[in-house]
């Protein structure tokens, strides 16, 4: 066994000693900790094992959620916006329950948005090659699915006989190295705590609302308005932080997200008003809401992120002449009290 081996066999050991007394968290930060020196496979895919596995083995309590707020984007027209060192849970709180979503700019920093879209190539790539069976031991680190995942597809995103492109969808969990990379990410800009103070108790991701993206540029497509909440789960409390990692959106040449800026706390009906899908709400519905609140086509540059929840209608905002593929990651995170468990949460 190399030296590396020896020194990762060793803080497996280290941390599954901390895990079996069902000390999950700190088994996480043993494995954070080592993974920092230098990033391996291993260390970050039994991190998310223990993520999922801490979550499951916890009691999350019941807990009362309070939705007051101060209102001070009152009186503004669409998603209010403000810098990333001004983001805290007041800020969020009056944007998303006071106006229905929240813009930040400059979230994400040069490096990360760089590191970031680097893992999300290299998902892909590692998912066709795999799928062509001339994955590596290198495509671990890029595209492994922690066994602790359970159901559903092994992948998605496939056209079909496992044949796969370089873009679409992949779970963050499913690519280990991006997962990490954005849990670095959260924990840098205080997330954990912005989020607990949001929800009044902690919060955890889940393993299929955790999305990576690459979306091709498909000049005229048109694809669904949607409310998460739509397919989640009851009773849920959430907020979905969706990052972009490319010049998106109006004015730029890559697909965006378009949003309605409302905080109506209501799940629409789906399926009428010339939905083109079952699970979608139809544009004559949504030209309807836009009488009185505006539908808007944000422009994003790489690192800008909007918050919202799972009552936001959106969609995939396709131009018409656009020219570049659009990175995002889609990161959605529940009260743990009410986290939906087919969501797979996940400790964070
Ligand atoms: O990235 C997209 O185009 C869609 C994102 C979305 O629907 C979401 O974050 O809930
Ligand atoms: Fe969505």
């Amino acid at each position: 066994m190399s030296e590396i081996d020896t020194r990762v066999q060793q803080v497996l050991q280290q941390a599954a000693e901390l895990a079996v007394r069902n000390d999950y968290r700190s088994a996480m930060d043993y494995l954070a900790e080592a993974n920092r020196a230098g990033g391996e496979a291993e260390l970050e895919r039994q991190l998310l094992n223990y993520a999922i596995d801490g979550f499951a083995m916890a009691d999350h309590g019941q807990v009362a959620w309070n939705t007051q707020h101060d209102d001070r984007f009152a009186g503004g027209q669409g998603l209010p916006v403000i810098e990333a060192a001004d983001l805290d849970a007041d800020m969020l709180r009056a944007g998303i329950l006071g106006r229905g979503g929240l813009i930040v700019r400059g979230l994400m920093d040069e490096a990360q948005i760089t590191a970031t879209r680097a893992c999300i190539d290299q998902a892909f790539e590692a998912r066709k090659a795999i799928a062509e069976g001339e994955g590596t031991a290198e495509h671990q680190r890029s595209f492994a699915r922690p066994e602790s995942v359970s159901g559903g597809p092994v992948q998605f995103g496939s056209l079909g006989n496992n044949q796969y492109t370089n873009s679409g969808s992949v779970w963050a969990v499913d690519s280990p190295q991006a997962a990490f990379s954005m849990l670095e990410f959260y924990r840098r800009i205080g997330l954990p705590e912005i989020l607990q103070a949001y929800f009044g108790e902690p919060a955890s991701l889940s393993v299929r609302k955790w999305v990576l993206r690459c979306v091709p540029p498909n000049n005229g497509a048109e694809s669904g308005w949607h409310q998460d909440g739509q397919f989640m789960g009851e009773g849920i409390r959430t907020v979905n932080l969706w990052v972009a990692l490319t010049d998106c959106g109006e004015g730029a040449e890559a697909p965006g997200i378009d949003i309605v800026a409302d905080n109506n706390r209501e799940i629409y009906p789906t399926g009428t008003h010339g939905a083109p899908f079952d699970w979608t709400v139809g544009q004559g519905f949504v030209d309807e809401l836009g009488q009185r609140c505006p539908v808007q086509r944000p422009h994003f540059k790489p690192g800008d992120a909007v918050f919202f929840d799972h009552y936001n209608l959106h969609r995939t905002g396709f131009g018409t002449a656009d020219k570049n593929h659009r990175y995002a990651v889609e990161s959605w995170f529940f009260a743990n009290s009410v986290a939906p468990a087919k969501q797979q949460p996940l400790l964070f």
